[in-house]
């Protein structure tokens, strides 16, 4: 620099004309970089996701999940809380698809409706990852993968539970359900394989099941017309821990004690429903892990790179009695 200050007027003329042609460029091609809105040369992934909403503690946990994972990972994240409404989601994906981010995820609300949207990413060549929750869309080319929970299998193991101990039962176990919102994968899955699995035993009948929407206001809502309406209730089976802890104010303003008088068995344990567990409130949990974030980065760098997936990739769970919850507790994330 100090060789420029001694450099001769036409030398230093030219010397600024092509600072200033060098800022411009730069300027221009910033301009360009932030004007497409997600696409960026700059190698920076961008994912556009759609949550569902804030419904319950595994929800929670989720979001949580995925905004870690995307700054740990380097990838730009653009989010958007659907509150529950398929229209939202919808919305929410038709503005990803319009400021081209580079790979949209999405937990869809329900399972049925989604083609016409997912059409409209395929045509415009952006990649689309299907998280927890999965859509009923009998063309599978509209998504690369979906990553999350066998929900049958949850169901499924939470009545085999049942079934085991009431194996002595000689009369009618009645059964009452909570179930997810209407229409969720997570709420029709559970219910089909909690259904599949106590139809072992002719005694185990569900008398009433309903849904709670997986929040805590609705499981205690319902719990309420449950106990209101039916004299003999053996069993709870709430489709997630926050309905469970919802219903558990009803039954004891019923005057009944949870865990003993009525057996609760849910899914998710998350941290509130393992607590009520190792207090011997609730019986049994299937449990569902929220912590998607990690992988789900993964895959979007993945598909980002053209690189071959798995279609299905599961998410790997166990179940808890009260005896499990209390020694996994202390260690547990979420
Ligand atoms: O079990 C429930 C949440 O889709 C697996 O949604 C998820 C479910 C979870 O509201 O707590």
């Amino acid at each position: 620099m100090g060789k420029m200050r001694t450099q001769s007027a036409p030398w230093r003329a030219a010397a600024v004309l092509a600072s200033v042609l060098l800022v411009g460029g730069v300027a221009a091609c910033g301009n360009s970089d932030t004007g497409g809105g997600g696409t960026k040369d700059d190698g920076k992934i961008t994912m556009g996701f759609s949550q569902v909403g804030a419904e319950s503690g595994w929800r929670t946990a989720n979001t949580t999940s995925i905004k870690e994972a995307a700054a740990e990972a380097g990838i730009e994240l653009k989010f958007d809380d659907a509150q529950q409404k398929q229209e939202n989601q919808i919305k929410a994906i038709r503005n990803y698809i319009q400021q081209k981010v580079d790979v949209i995820a999405f937990s869809p609300v329900v399972e049925s409706g989604w083609d016409t949207v997912l059409k409209e990413a395929k045509d415009a060549d952006i990649p689309v990852i299907l998280t927890d929750r999965s859509v009923d869309s009998a063309d599978k080319s509209l998504y690369k993968t979906f990553l999350g929970s066998d929900f049958v299998k949850e169901g499924k193991l939470a009545g085999e539970w049942l079934v085991e101990q009431k194996k002595t039962a000689s009369g009618p176990v009645n059964i009452v359900e909570l179930q997810g919102n209407t229409g969720a994968a997570p709420a029709n899955d559970r219910k089909k394989g909690f259904g599949e699995a106590i139809a072992a035993n002719p005694n185990l009948k569900i008398i009433a099941s309903q849904p709670g929407d997986f929040t805590r206001a609705g499981g205690k809502q319902v719990m309420e017309q449950f106990l209101k309406a039916n004299p003999k209730i053996d069993v709870l089976f709430a489709h997630n821990d926050d309905m469970g802890l919802g219903a558990l104010e009803a039954i004891t303003a019923a005057g009944k004690v949870p865990g003993k008088d009525i057996t609760i068995i849910t899914v998710d344990a998350v941290k509130d429903g393992m607590q009520a567990l190792a207090d011997g409130k609730f019986n049994f949990i299937a449990e569902c892990s929220p912590l998607l974030g990690p992988q789900l980065m993964d895959l979007a760098k993945k598909v980002h790179a053209g690189e071959e997936v798995p279609p299905r990739i599961e998410t790997e769970e166990t179940t808890f009695t009260t005896e499990q919850a209390k020694e996994a507790l202390p260690n547990r994330k979420y």
